[in-house]
């Protein structure tokens, strides 16, 4: 089955919804108002089954100029239009709006029906053929059909139908893949069932019981019924006109204008950056000043900030911060339309670039820049440049900026992954990091680590966090330990760095020392090499050098991260052939007796008791002996 949402425009009374009721069977005007004042006030439906699985849902809108704010959160979910003019009237002013609208939104396809055709003679419809092709001129509908009909006599009729099902082979179905959005054009209770929404499902598909979230409040309710052109379903996909009965939520907090949406991806947002043309007949537009923003069924007031310019002219196009007035949730792509704060009118429209912009500085010249990246961009290239912009993020970040799911997140990532332009951490990612700004600390690393060699030649290593707490990116930002790691395990597959236990440093780096602290190392190793078991105590052996006690300090610790020195208690420091003496002694003894007590190894060892404790002890750490009691055993 194949849906098309088709909306009207045109100016009041010239037979918009005449037409869908003579098309549909169905009178859109469906208050009790509009049937008493004979007009339109707000949007009406009905649908119309043109066989071969092709289904029509109309969306009749308001044609007076009090109600084009209703006709906009009609007009944003359809795929063509149907724009009616009157034969006895011809183009009047919200024939020309609407048809602005319609353009300002890229609306990409219709036909326009010349309407009330009984009622004037031939020459006539043939003059308003002739304005309509003016006004159509150089548009998307400029090799439209233009169709002369009456919903009295019935003229034309088939004709409109005929187009229809034809226009309908050139519109591709909606993007299923798309997380679920629904902008909400109605919100009432209904007897037995509690709160029903409607709208046009923009995106995505929704299921029965599923969880929804709603935009801006970003509250979580359960769809427990879907009506899909008034009759139950099972579920209802993008391009269908669509009614939810909603549990969790009252009547009165839902409202149009919210959205419905897949839950958990996105952000509502009150700051938009975009492009924004005016229309030709539109007045200059002055930095700063408010408009009225339209987009989906949202309406806010918003302050447009001009980017690079102080006021835009007529007919032209600036990059610009909207500051919306209240929050909605508005996506990459989407359309949207201003009019003028006072009087009212249509005077220009756009695209959102960026829904969730970072504070910038305004009048910083890259801004635009930016924004003209993201608007030539692909999908792929948009997540690079979001990426690029901000050096890493987490990828459950970049859902409501891409205004994409996690798995098409994922796809995109990895494809610029093998491209280089991305390090992704994880699996799924969970960090995207732009190569760019990955070689930069990369960089920074290697640098940080030669300056700390260079001002401590007697250190094998810097300890990890130490290093990574000299390392800034551009933003005086520190990274964080999942990235410094990742440029850690980089720098040592490229051979450039070493990370042993907790301390890096420069591959193949050498302490290199002067002649003079060869000399106190040599005078070191000496002291404690002859003292065998009975050494001094190390500030004793320290203080007889002749260099300074921090230098000297330092060698002693290189010799016992060395292993050449074993410090076995505080201030008692041996050297390890000793301690391998002292091993061999305890195994030849073990080979007479495994026990021995603290006269024994005294016997042994020819130590008094200062030194011959700390040792038994060490030998307990090491497994050499096992204390039992009063007794060790020798293992
Ligand atoms: N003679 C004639 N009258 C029409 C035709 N279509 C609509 N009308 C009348 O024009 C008036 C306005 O029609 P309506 O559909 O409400 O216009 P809308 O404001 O564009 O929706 C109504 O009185 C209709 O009966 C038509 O094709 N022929
Ligand atoms: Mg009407």
């Amino acid at each position: 089955m194949k849906h098309l949402i088709v909306g009207t425009a045109g100016h009041i009374d010239h037979g918009k919804s005449a037409l869908v009721q003579a098309l549909t069977g169905t009178d859109p005007d469906r208050l009790e108002e509009e049937k008493r004042r004979g007009i339109t006030i707000d949007l009406g439906f009905a649908h119309l089954d043109l066989g071969d699985g092709l289904r029509v849902g109309f969306v009749d809108v308001p044609g007076h100029e009090h109600f084009v704010k209703n006709m906009l959160a009609g007009v944003g979910g359809i795929d063509l239009v149907l724009l009616v003019v009157a034969a006895d009237e011809s183009i009047k002013p919200q024939t020309r709006e609407h048809f602005d609208i319609c353009r300002l939104l890229n609306i990409r396809k219709g036909m326009v029906v010349i309407t009330k055709c009984d009622l004037v003679d031939r020459d006539i419809v043939d003059l308003v053929r002739l304005e309509i092709q003016d006004l159509v001129k150089g548009s998307f509908l400029e090799n439209a059909p233009v169709i002369a009909a009456s919903a009295r006599t019935g003229e034309g009729l088939d004709n409109i139908r005929n187009e229809l099902r034809r226009l309908a082979e050139g519109i591709l179905p909606k993007p299923l893949e798309l997380p679920f959005r629904l902008p909400i054009d109605r919100a009432f209770v209904m007897k037995g069932f509690g709160t029903v929404i409607t709208g046009t499902l923009i995106a995505g598909t929704v299921q029965k019981d599923a969880e929804v979230e709603i935009f801006p409040q970003g509250r979580r309710v359960r769809v427990r019924g879907i009506q899909v052109h008034n009759a139950p379903a099972e579920s209802a996909v993008a391009g269908q006109r669509t009614a939810l009965n909603l549990v969790g939520i009252e009547t009165g907090e839902i409202a149009r204008g919210m959205v419905l949406a897949a839950p958990g991806l996105f952000k509502a947002t009150s700051s938009l950056d975009c492009s924004l043309g005016l229309l030709p007949s539109a007045r200059p537009l002055k930095n700063r000043a408010r408009v009225h923003f339209h987009s989906g069924t949202a309406e806010t007031v918003a302050e447009v900030v001009l980017l690079g310019s102080k006021e835009l002219a007529p007919d032209r196009q600036s990059y610009a911060q909207l500051r919306l007035a209240e929050a909605g949730l508005f996506l990459p792509g989407d359309r949207f339309i201003v009019r003028q704060f006072s009087p009212v009118v249509t005077i220009g429209g756009g695209t959102v670039l960026d829904n969730l912009p970072p504070k910038h500085r305004l009048s910083d010249p890259a801004v635009p820049q930016f924004l003209a990246a993201l608007e030539k961009a692909s999908e792929e290239e948009r997540l690079e440049l979001l990426v690029q912009q901000a050096g890493e993020v987490a990828a459950s970040d970049m859902t409501a900026r891409m205004g994409r799911a996690e798995n098409e997140l994922e796809r995109l990532g990895r494809s610029l992954q093998v491209k280089k332009r991305l390090v992704i951490l994880g699996q799924p990612a969970s960090v995207f990091i732009h190569t760019g700004h990955f070689e930069q600390l990369a960089g920074e690393v290697v640098q940080q680590l030669k300056s700390f060699h260079q001002s401590n030649p007697l250190m094998s290593g810097i300890a990890k966090e130490d290093l990574r707490g000299r390392i800034r990116d551009r933003k005086k930002q520190q990274p964080s330990s999942a990235v410094f790691n990742a440029l850690l395990r980089h720098l040592e597959a490229q051979g450039k760095i070493e990370v042993r236990d907790e301390a890096v440093r420069q591959a193949g780096r050498e302490i290199e020392l002067n002649p003079e602290e060869a000399a106190a190392r040599q005078q070191i190793v000496h002291a404690f090499e002859s003292a065998g078991l009975a050494v001094p105590a190390a500030s004793d052996v320290l203080a007889h050098l002749t260099i300074d006690h921090d230098r000297a300090a330092k060698i002693l610790q290189m010799l016992l991260k060395e292993k050449v020195l074993v410090k076995v208690a505080e201030d008692l420091i041996f050297h390890s052939a000793a301690l391998a003496g002292l091993r061999d002694l305890l195994a030849r003894q073990k080979e007479k007796n495994d026990r021995i007590n603290v006269g024994i190894f005294k016997e042994l060892t020819g130590l008094t008791r200062k030194y011959a404790i700390p040792l038994l002890e060490y030998l307990d750490r090491e497994r050499v002996t096992r204390r039992q009691g009063d007794e060790r055993i020798i293992l």
